[in-house]
């Protein structure tokens, strides 16, 4: 059984669940929130021009469509805490060491397992709607980027619709401590599951290699990292890079 908070829309192909999502509601007026699911993407997008790779039937491409009305515009960056809790949650019930790389990335032992692209629409000061694209690799053994699925770390075939209804169902409860505003209760499960929080790492910065230690997130989404000069660096997305391997 599905999660019955969402209208479940399940596509063979698509270029990108996202892309489907956008044309949907360009289209209609309607404000039920729904889910997009594509055994495969032809165009699967990553940030900015960047692509997701999937092979046809192996791992569960999503977008979620949702209406986070009580979100102002400055507190949209809880959207990705939720949706990377969510993820991190649904696959800890089925391998450990689940961790949130910053901002909303999913590692396994530093290997990516599913990232996450958010496109949100402002209205005023407020979320119009917010689409919510999640691929989570299940079931492909082999990439062409370093990156590890539910497979390669448990020797474990996934049922994807299993998958699919406990992300949703996790994913909801905590879309409902949003919607109700307890920030606090969503930045403690995000912290205790952040990679490299409170830790010193290596970080590349236009080109420039440096070592960090992770302060915290600001509510905007900024990454407060410490130098080892003692010097405090605000970055925001995609503007320090983690050097993981
Ligand atoms: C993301 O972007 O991580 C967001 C990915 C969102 C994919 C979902 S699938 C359903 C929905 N519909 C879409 O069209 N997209 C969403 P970014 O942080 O830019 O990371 C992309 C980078 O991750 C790529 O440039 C690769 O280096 C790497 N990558 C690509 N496919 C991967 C995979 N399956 N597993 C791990 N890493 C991957």
């Amino acid at each position: 059984m599905f999660a019955q908070n969402y209208k479940l829309i399940h596509l063979k192909t698509v270029n990108s669940t996202n892309l489907h999502a956008s044309a949907l509601l360009s289209e209609s007026v309607d404000t039920e929130p729904k889910v997009i699911v594509a055994d495969f993407q032809s165009g699967g997008k990553g940030q900015g021009s960047n692509t997701w790779e999937s092979e046809a039937g192996k791992n569960l491409l999503l977008s979620l469509v949702i209406y986070p009305d009580k979100i102002k515009a400055s507190e949209q960056f809880y959207i990705s805490k939720i949706s990377a809790i969510a993820i991190r949650e649904t696959l800890s019930g089925l391998l450990s060491s689940v961790k949130i790389k910053w901002p909303n990335d999913i590692l396994v032992k530093n290997l990516k397992i599913s990232g996450v692209l958010i496109e949100n629409t402002l209205k005023g000061n407020k979320i119009g709607h917010s689409i919510i694209g999640v691929g989570i690799n299940l079931n492909q053994s082999a990439f062409s980027v370093p990156a590890t699925s539910v497979l390669n770390e448990s020797g474990k075939k996934t049922e994807i619709p299993e998958v699919l209804n406990s992300f949703l169902e996790i994913f909801h409860y905590w879309y409902e401590i949003m919607q109700s505003r307890d920030f606090a209760q969503i930045d403690m499960e995000y912290y205790k599951n952040l990679f490299g929080f409170q830790e010193w790492l290596r970080f590349s910065w236009s080109g420039v290699e440096f070592e960090g230690f992770i302060e915290g997130v600001e509510p905007d989404g900024y990454l407060i990292i410490k130098a080892r000069d003692g010097k405090i660096f605000k970055f925001g997305f995609r503007e320090v890079e983690f050097l993981l391997n």
